[in-house]
């Protein structure tokens, strides 16, 4: 209650609100040794089939099967069968974590049996959305969002599309969805369903089909559990054991300059080196394609040798940051998301030139683990 007279007295220091704790992007801050990252190994698997329903097994690996090399080069017309033979995942429908959390559900003992006393408290996400953490000190177009959840001491990271991805995605140029097409109309060129078959191009492209393999990781102390999608593996490579079997399959323009291939090391480069160190893929297969759409050369890009290309450039990427910066980004939110509360999220926001900003929401439409994967669990 006021009295007459007396002096307002201020709110004392630890009353005051904290300025909201936010992270710097800057490389510079995270240029120090590469950090520990734990050999990736594959968990299990799954498939989505046409119709992008979930198959708890391996039914959507192809195998690797490049054209002979017998010194001929390749002639891939990738715009054959666009847009009459494509069929688009509706790319309306957010499927989140879902398919990685019914892994999860249907693997459950086998994670819990690894230690009952000390239960690894995993972060859980999708390969592609630690991908953008890794580039994001280099990043100067794309922002992102990310929503976070701490449930049962393990913390869950799901992306959330930013408005501007969103008028992007629905104003997309036919240019762009015909270059999309492209690149998984090379898969088609490059894959066969069965190993030691030739590949058939005949048939439709459809980007409902996917193999998922789901690999655990260590990044400094963050256990890691996390999926991506696999283009294929290679019946001939030197190991067969998943993920060092794998090849990411990737398009590119075909370059004419020393300017060119510069900026590929650059920008591209960076993108496929973070995709593929994650889960441990060795090699990339570049097609890289002509005006008129067709590819007719290929070039293997081993995922470690793809630094050196950059290693002497003062305006190339640097492993350690990316490493670095996806290590400080992960203890930010395992000390921003204390609660543990599936229906608590908390959204961390970038743009690029500012910090990773982070807001607190409940419930709809943010929180992300859905009921079936909550009750399952709270048994
Ligand atoms: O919910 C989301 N916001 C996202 C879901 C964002 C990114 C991917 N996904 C889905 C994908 O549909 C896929 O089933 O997660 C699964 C695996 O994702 P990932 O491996 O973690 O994703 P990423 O590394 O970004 O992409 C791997 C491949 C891509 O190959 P290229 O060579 O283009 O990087 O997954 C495909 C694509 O072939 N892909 C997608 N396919 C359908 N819809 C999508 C997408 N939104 N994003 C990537
Ligand atoms: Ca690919």
């Amino acid at each position: 209650k006021r009295e007459a007279g007396k002096i307002e007295v201020a709110e004392p220091r630890n009353k005051l609100p904290r300025p909201a704790p936010s992270l710097p992007i800057d490389p510079a801050l995270y240029s120090g040794p590469f950090p520990f990252y734990r050999r990736p190994s594959e968990l299990g698997c799954f498939s989505l089939d046409a119709q992008r329903q979930y198959h708890g097994d391996a039914r959507a690996l192809r195998y690797y099967s490049p054209p002979p090399t017998n010194g001929q080069s390749p002639n891939f017309d990738l715009r054959d069968g666009y847009p009459d033979r494509y069929q688009p995942r509706d790319e309306e429908v957010q499927e989140r974590l879902d398919h990685l959390l019914r892994w999860l559900l249907e693997h459950r003992g086998q994670l819990e049996g690894e230690s009952l006393s000390y239960p690894i408290l995993w972060r859980m996400t999708w390969r592609g959305h630690l991908t953008k953490l890794l580039t994001t000190p280099y990043e100067r177009q794309e922002g992102w969002q990310l929503a976070a959840s701490r449930f049962r001491g393990t913390l869950y990271l799901s992306e959330v599309e930013t408005p501007a991805a969103r008028v992007q995605r629905l104003t997309r140029p036919p240019l762009l969805r015909e270059l999309m097409y492209m690149g998984y109309k090379f898969e088609q060129y490059m894959c066969a369903d069965k190993p030691g078959v030739s590949p058939d191009p005949s048939g439709e492209v459809n980007t409902n089909v996917a193999f998922c393999s789901v690999l655990r990781s260590r990044l400094g102390n963050h256990p890691l559990l996390f999926s991506g999608e696999v283009d294929c593996t290679d019946p001939q490579a030197p190991s067969t054991q998943p993920p060092t079997c794998y090849v990411e399959l990737k398009t590119s323009k075909e370059m004419h300059s020393p300017g060119q291939w510069k900026s590929f090391y650059r920008h591209k480069l960076l993108k496929w080196w973070a995709q593929s160190f994650l889960p441990g893929v060795p090699n990339v297969v570049a097609g890289f394609r002509n005006p008129e759409g067709f590819v007719c050369s290929l070039k293997t890009f081993p995922t470690m040798e793809m630094f050196e290309y950059v290693r002497n450039d003062r305006d190339g990427w640097n492993p350690s940051v990316c490493m670095n910066f996806c290590a400080a980004f992960l203890s930010f939110a395992q000390n921003t998301v204390v609660q543990d509360d599936p229906r608590l999220v908390y959204l961390f926001s970038w743009e690029p030139g500012g910090p990773v900003t982070v807001s607190e929401h409940r419930d709809a439409p943010h929180a992300f683990l859905p009921p079936w994967y909550v009750e399952a669990v709270t048994q």
